[in-house]
């Protein structure tokens, strides 16, 4: 295995700013991911769970205050503050390399510094990417061996001698008071320290292949997109692959894997966070999963909610901040209905039902796409699967239908632009607010949002034939909090109608927010729910909706001339509708 003399250059200086006691080179074999998991196992790092029921699969705590992602410690370092935009926080890059500078100098002393050549998307892919990271975290470098192809076939990719994005990791001492995630678009380069955690450290997952990619994608001509993959197979045996975007914790995974009760359809995962999509000459849109595994939440995984999801964590799988039960397996709120007796909790404390979450509510499992029972066949075909419908969906209580259709391409990229969506445990802060969420990019676009939709809307122009642009709300609930529909597997039925709208086939209503099923379009066969119920889950409240597109103006403003016209049209054109 060997690098380019720049990649070299480039760990050396890592090292020389944080001087490790050694660098080790990663090359990816399961021998080092044994060896990685040994140490783990000894130092503390890991504990095995169950090896006759859970066999290979093992629990890591993190530190209490490390269990999820930081937004407000996560900044654009562009140049130019506009740049990065107002939706982001931005730190001028001197700046930026003299504050983290100092928390990462002589941070490794005494420790392991690990290089990881990574490449995220298929081996042999004009869509896929390397990246390099160093880290002094064993769990980070275990975690990337199972969401990153890891070693040669990342080398064997890089198309220059600088072709890789540079990620300098560090735990630091794991305080917020000492974290920074430094994203510099313009080198390619992302600084992460003082956390351990998810899409903190695993540098791989949304500092490279959201917020770095999406800044590359923007010159480059694709996109680089918060969402899962989906191949919906008919009766026929024909698959039509939709991607979906949808915020963090807000039921990717499970739709990524659903199971479906309908006679005949099926559907097949290829991802379930990230899709890399290009305009192929024909003009029509692919799209890659640049990940090789899964990082999804535990909580709420069930043989009901997702029974691909819960095969699949029975082997081969890193579980963080689950509790865990006497017989050592994982336990999470939502797996079975009661907890086993004598569970402790994510921290390892006794725990008793009525002491709050037994498993942190961002606890994760980390395994290989191969170990999904669903996983479709060509999930690693290098030129991607060719998209016929993307999906915006977000979580909302109320205001957001279950399912509608935008007229066009712009209407569908107005409707995305528009998404907003009730916070999780994904992020530190409050949980259940209402926040501008477009895309499901707020976190992790790396540019100013603004170009970011004028880039969604010229990408249309270089369509053939647009992917049809849906949206959807699982989360609506009724007046006395019950949700008005009943999501996980039975929403194979509003992807069956999305299929048969790509077909030309479904039948639909015209409203001012786009198209809807129209009565009994929605196959809600052996399904027990009342039509008033599907009615209102479909139904658009025009007073609801004009004081909506009231705070959407308000969210727009502050981009100033730099929002798209056409996307302003959009919405004086739906006001307009509702009489604002
Ligand atoms: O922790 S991650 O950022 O990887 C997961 C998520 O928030 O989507
Ligand atoms: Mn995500």
């Amino acid at each position: 295995m060997s690098v380019t003399s720049l990649a070299e250059k480039w760990v050396d200086e890592a090292a020389a700013l944080t001087r490790p006691s050694e660098v080790v080179w990663c090359d990816g074999s399961e021998a080092e991911y044994d060896g990685l998991v040994e140490t783990m196992l000894r130092d503390g790092t890991l504990l095995t769970l169950n090896p006759r029921t859970y066999p290979g699969c093992y629990l890591h705590r993190s530190h209490p205050q490390d269990v999820a992602r930081t937004e407000q410690l996560t900044f654009i370092c562009s140049r130019e503050r506009g740049d990065a935009g107002p939706t982001n926080n931005w730190m001028a890059p001197a700046e930026a390399k003299t504050k983290a500078g100092a928390l990462f100098r002589s941070g490794m002393r005494g420790r392991t510094m690990w290089a990881i050549p990574y490449l995220m998307g298929p081996a042999g892919s004009p869509m896929s990417r390397v990246g390099l990271m160093v880290t002094d975290s064993a769990y980070v470098v275990a975690s990337m061996h199972i969401m990153t192809r890891v070693g040669p076939a990342a080398i064997r990719q890089m198309r220059g001698d600088d072709d890789f994005v540079a990620g300098l990791h560090s735990l630091g001492d794991l305080s917020p008071d000492r974290r920074l995630i430094l994203h510099f678009p313009e080198e390619k380069l992302i600084w992460s320290v003082g956390s351990g955690y998810g899409g903190n450290a695993l540098l791989g997952k949304k500092c490279h292949a959201l917020r770095i990619a999406s800044a590359q994608a923007l010159r480059e001509g694709w996109l680089a997109e918060h969402m899962l993959i989906i191949g919906v197979e008919d009766p026929e045996g024909r698959v039509t692959y939709l991607a979906a975007a949808m915020p963090s914790a807000s039921g990717k995974t499970n739709l990524a894997m659903v199971v479906s009760r309908l006679p005949g359809w099926r559907a097949w995962t290829l991802g379930d966070d990230i899709a890399w999509m290009h305009v192929d000459s024909t003009g029509q849109l692919r799209a890659i999963n640049p990940e090789r595994g899964f990082f999804g939440v535990a909580p709420n995984t069930s043989p009901k909610t997702n029974p691909n999801g819960t095969a699949m964590v029975r082997s081969n799988t890193i579980f963080t901040n689950v509790a865990l039960t006497p017989a050592g397996e994982p336990w999470w709120e939502g797996l079975t209905p009661e907890a086993p007796a004598g569970v402790v909790d994510w921290q390892g404390r006794p725990w008793r039902p009525g002491d709050g979450p037994a498993a942190h509510p961002n606890s994760r499992f980390t395994v290989l796409c191969q170990q999904c029972p669903s996983i479709a066949p060509n999930w690693e075909d290098p030129q991607g699967v060719p998209i016929s419908g993307i999906i915006f969906g977000s979580r909302r209580s109320n205001v957001i239908p279950l399912v509608f259709e935008g007229f066009d391409w712009t209407h569908g990229v107005f409707l995305g632009s528009a998404m907003s969506t009730e916070t999780t445990a994904a992020i530190t802060g409050k949980v259940g607010v209402v926040r501008r969420d477009p895309m499901a990019m707020i976190p992790f676009c790396g540019y100013n949002m603004a170009d970011y939709f004028a880039h969604w809307l010229a990408t249309g122009r270089r369509l053939a034939a647009p992917p049809r642009i849906f949206r959807v709300n699982w989360f609506r609930r009724d007046a006395d909090g019950r949700f008005l529909w009943p999501g996980y597997g039975e929403n194979m039925r509003v992807l069956k109608w999305m299929v048969e709208r790509i077909r030309g086939t479904a039948r639909t209503e015209e409203t001012p927010i786009g198209w809807v099923p129209a009565p009994g379009a929605l196959d809600t066969d052996g399904l027990d729910l009342p039509p008033e119920r599907l009615r209102e889950a479909l139904r658009c409240d025009a007073a609801e909706w004009l004081q909506a597109l009231g705070d959407l103006g308000e969210f727009y403003d502050q981009f100033g001339a730099r929002l798209p016209a056409p996307i302003a049209e959009k919405l004086a054109e739906a006001r307009r509708h509702f009489g604002g």
